[in-house]
């Protein structure tokens, strides 16, 4: 019988990308029918781990919480944690504006996943490296996805397909790492 896993999130692109790395396994990943709760905090970890907690009690079924953000070298890792507010106040546009004239454009995308599978949990980390792009490109994808090209790319995310972007992205290799966590502990 497959594992039914629950993703908690609002945000359809995520699910539609952590979808694909269960292809061909025996875990079925749905949309958890529940928002996500979030709390305040500097650290990922402990976003997801609240988040994975509070749908836990409610839904009392296997639940996995993607909290994730990009961190910019040069704006000594901001947006960080408040990378959802700061993309719907100031966007693409705005993070290229705060970059304007900056040389290092190093940033990091990196996940969260908190996860509670009876009798276990945990937590699964995992980031990709690049660099801000000098202008938004393409129209595939979400959030920063047009201002962000993966170390060993010239291409965007926002350029790549859902397959092409999970080759390199943060999402994708936490999310393979949960599926081998889940095959070792539960014999899937
Ligand atoms: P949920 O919290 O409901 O899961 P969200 O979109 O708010 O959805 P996060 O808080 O984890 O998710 O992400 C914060 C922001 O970081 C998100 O709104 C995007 O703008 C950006 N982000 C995260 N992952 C991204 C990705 O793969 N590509 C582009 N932007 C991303």
């Amino acid at each position: 019988m497959k594992l039914k896993l629950y993703l908690v999130t609002g945000n359809k692109h995520k699910y539609e990308e952590a979808k694909r790395i269960f292809n061909d396994t025996d875990i079925d990943l749905l949309m958890a029918p529940l928002g996500k709760f979030e709390i305040q905090s500097d650290d990922l970890k402990a976003i997801a781990w609240k988040a994975a907690l509070h749908a836990y009690k409610i839904l009392r079924t296997p639940i996995v919480v993607d909290d994730s953000g990009i961190f910019i070298d040069a704006l000594n890792g901001f947006p960080g944690v408040y990378s959802s507010y700061v993309f719907r106040t100031l966007g693409n546009n705005g993070i290229l504006k705060l970059m304007t004239g900056i040389k290092n454009r190093r940033a990091c995308f990196k996940t969260s996943l908190a996860v509670i599978v009876p009798p276990l949990d945990t937590i699964i980390e995992d980031e990709v490296c690049g660099e801000i792009a000098e202008k938004p490109v393409g129209t595939l994808g979400f959030g920063f996805d047009p201002i962000f090209i993966p170390e060993g790319e010239k291409r965007t995310f926002a350029q790549m397909d859902i397959d092409e972007k999970n080759r390199y992205s943060h999402r994708a290799r936490a999310f393979r790492r949960l599926v081998k966590w889940l095959r070792d502990n539960f014999m899937l």
